[in-house]
């Protein structure tokens, strides 16, 4: 009998997408890969397609959910890493926890939207002028995405949504080969309860302290890897608190699951550094200064890489 831990049972024990999501994304996605593999009359200008995963998934501990556990995750790297992959030509499905960071809007305060407006002397609302260059561009680059076709969005909120999505994406851009990347930074549950030993009610308090037994989350990158998109580009990230045993981690994950790269980073220092980990290689991308995106060298390096893999 197959255990809480095996992909298999996950997937057969998860509350699945409803049917009329499933086959929208479904349809979304192979219009997005097929739109994007066109190879014009005046040449080649398809482009590589990559699926970012962004922000935290969730572990819910009722069915009819009052409670989850969630992480930190903003899905501030993801977003980031999206308008720099988008910049250097590649199409993106952007795989991200609902309502975390989006690309084009990171520079929103999330305290309020409301700094950015201001009312005319018509008593129309409009975007204050300390802020209008940032807005138009932030627009344009938006619309430029999304009319031009290179950017899809999909939405998750728990674990289960996530992994079904996951294998939905892959399954379809392994139809790309070595021309399909994963760049995986969004921060994905190790532990879960499974939907079948789940409390259907909000769990009651009157019964005292709460004892609750957490199944491991099936590795799934190793089936990313082996069974669902094989030729694809695997990046991974690895997120530790303890630098004594971060670069050993993210060695493992290289070697176990296969990955192409595992970016490694560290909760106190995540947003101003990061080791890149290949076989043989391992290098630290630091930002330079306050206004530095690191993302901006991480997608430079990861697209050097990925064309001399493609070639
Ligand atoms: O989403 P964010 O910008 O707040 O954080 C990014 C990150 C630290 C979640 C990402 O860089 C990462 O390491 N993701 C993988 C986490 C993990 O080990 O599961």
């Amino acid at each position: 009998m197959l255990g809480a831990e095996d992909p298999e049972s996950f997937f057969a024990t998860a509350p699945p997408l409803r049917d009329a999501d499933a086959d929208a994304v479904r349809t979304k996605l192979q219009e997005f890969i097929a739109r994007n593999s066109i190879i014009s009359a005046g040449g080649v200008d398809r482009r590589p397609i990559v699926c970012v995963t962004s922000g935290g998934t969730t572990v819910p501990l009722e069915q009819r959910c009052i409670r989850y556990i969630d992480n930190f995750s903003s899905g501030h790297r993801g977003a980031a890493s999206t308008e720099y992959i988008l910049k250097a030509g590649y199409a993106v499905i952007f795989l991200h926890r609902r309502g975390s960071c989006q690309p084009y809007c990171r520079f929103l305060p999330d305290d309020s939207f409301l700094k950015f407006l201001d009312v005319n002397e018509e008593s129309k609302v409009q975007v204050a002028e300390s802020h209008q260059t940032t807005v138009k561009e932030s627009i344009w680059h938006y619309c430029k995405a999304m009319e031009g076709g290179s950017l899809l969005k999909l939405q998750f909120t728990t674990i289960f949504e996530y992994l079904q999505l996951l294998r939905m994406v892959a399954t379809s851009v392994s139809t790309v080969g070595q021309r399909g990347m994963f760049y995986l930074a969004a921060a994905v549950s190790d532990f879960y309860v499974p939907w079948d030993s789940m409390a259907k009610h909000k769990i009651q308090s009157a019964g005292g302290p709460l004892e609750m037994r957490l199944s491991q989350v099936p590795k799934m990158l190793s089936v990313l890897r082996d069974q669902w998109a094989p030729l694809a580009f695997c990046v991974s990230f690895k997120l530790e608190t303890n630098s004594d045993i971060l670069v050993q981690k993210a060695n493992m994950a290289l070697n176990k699951y296969k990955m192409n790269i595992v970016v490694a980073n560290l909760l106190a220092t995540y947003k101003d550094q990061v080791i890149i980990v290949t076989n043989g290689a391992r290098n630290t991308v630091r930002t330079r200064n306050s206004d530095d995106d690191l993302e901006e060298q991480i997608i430079k390096l990861l697209a050097q890489k990925h064309s001399k893999y493609i070639c």
